[in-house]
């Protein structure tokens, strides 16, 4: 039986990839860092697993990955442990580059001392790129050859991970491996990320329109406050009115696939005979206008901009404006593949969210 070791495994990519792995016949050992209150939401598939194993531990605390690595000799790691929110980069930079870089370090020096047969999977990412990216013609996009250009602590801090693997492969002979993925979604995503930040207050606008018997698309029962809707979450509504969906910077392009697709492609490059790395990406992008577009649609609103208010504390000190990744190189190597689409992928999230709220009613 084959033995893997997941860091962030309460994370959205985490629980996805627990499940695949035992799927596949792994004994999983997932890594959690100390909580003062368990969050184990995401695990509920694989929590009582007879292959699954939480163990504790803080992937910026050098000893502890060593221990954890020697004790365990697991035959393939998942970094997946992030602070993985480039907003909260600029505001906590040295936190963000401890966990970001200094945790696969921790890793890579740990197989290297202790373990050197064990696989390691990197969690990188298109925000690499930051504001390049390729021109062929009239295509604009990001592939394995566009040079980096990080716009973030955040991004910095992976892009110092990426070589930090490339490294470990070229002088240790370590089976090291990034993921570049682009921007990947699900019913699980964070709550502060820009898309699940939206799925979220329209199901709570949805199920609170349905609850008062309320017309769809009325811009009057939505009211303008920067007190009750607070990062993503309505605690209560007003009278006959509802806090409007307070966003940041509409106008950036990201290429947005679905989680489940995108651990498979870790998954997938791990067991290639020889390490490298590969963009994941869906090789669309779409504005957040456009997510906003189609997921308003859902709830039969079409002009969501009544419902939205435009507010700079979300925007960013940098942004990156444009990210298209090109996937060629896996789907040729791994015949790697999504199945779930832009449309599948809001509709999916708006559902989930509203079936949620319901049963909070
Ligand atoms: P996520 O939902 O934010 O999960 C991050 C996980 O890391 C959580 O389990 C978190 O624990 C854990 N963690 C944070 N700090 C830690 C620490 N110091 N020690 C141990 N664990 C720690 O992120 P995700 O979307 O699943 O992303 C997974 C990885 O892929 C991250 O490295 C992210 O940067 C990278 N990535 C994500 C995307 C994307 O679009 N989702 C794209 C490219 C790359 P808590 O649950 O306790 O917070
Ligand atoms: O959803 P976001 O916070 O994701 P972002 O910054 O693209 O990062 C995500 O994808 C990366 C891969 O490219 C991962 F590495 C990273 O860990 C994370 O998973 O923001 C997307 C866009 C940005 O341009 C942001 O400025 O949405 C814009 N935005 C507009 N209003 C907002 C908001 N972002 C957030 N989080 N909240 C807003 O209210």
């Amino acid at each position: 039986m084959k033995s893997a070791l997941v860091t962030g495994v309460t994370g959205q990519d985490g629980s996805y990839l627990s499940e695949l792995l035992l799927k596949e016949g792994y004994r999983v050992t997932g890594l959690k860092r100390r909580t003062s209150i368990n969050n184990f939401e995401r695990l509920t598939k694989v929590i009582h697993h007879e292959n699954f194993t939480l163990v504790e531990g803080e992937v910026s605390d050098s000893g502890c990955v060593y221990d954890l690595v020697n004790k365990y000799q697991p035959d393939e790691i998942y970094n997946l442990a992030a602070q993985s929110h480039v907003g909260t980069s600029f505001s906590q930079p040295d936190y963000t580059f401890q966990v970001n870089t200094l945790g696969p370090l921790h890793f890579l020096e740990a197989i290297r001392r202790f373990s050197s047969n064990t696989k390691f999977y990197q969690a990188s990412t298109s925000e690499m790129f930051g504001k390049n990216y390729t021109v062929e013609g009239e295509s604009k996009f990001q592939d394995e050859n566009t040079p980096l250009a990080p716009q973030s602590p955040y991004a910095v801090a992976k892009v110092a991970a990426h070589h930090l693997v490339r490294i470990y492969r070229e002088a240790y002979d370590i089976f090291g491996c990034c993921g570049i993925l682009f921007n990947h979604e699900s019913e699980r995503r964070g709550e502060n990320f820009v898309t699940r930040k939206i799925t979220k207050w329209l199901a709570e606008f949805s199920v609170w329109l349905s609850r008062h018997d309320l017309s769809h698309d009325s811009p009057s029962l939505v009211f303008d406050t920067d007190e009750i809707y607070i990062g993503g979450r309505t605690s209560t509504a007003q009278g006959f009115q509802f806090p409007k969906l307070r966003l940041g910077n509409l106008d950036s392009c990201r290429d947005w696939g679905h989680a489940k697709d995108y651990v498979r492609g870790m998954w997938m490059m791990m067991q290639h005979e020889t390490p490298d790395d590969y963009v994941i990406a869906t090789g669309e992008t779409h504005s957040i206008r456009e997510f906003l577009d189609e997921a308003f649609s859902l709830i039969d609103i079409y002009s969501w901009e009544n419902y939205i208010v435009i507010d700079p504390e979300f925007y960013r000190p940098a942004e990156v404006d444009y990210l298209l990744g090109c996937p060629i190189k896996v789907k040729k190597a791994l015949d790697w593949n999504t199945k779930i689409d832009f449309k599948n992928l809001v509709s999916s999230m708006v559902q989930s969210d509203i079936d949620g709220t319901q049963k909070l009613e």
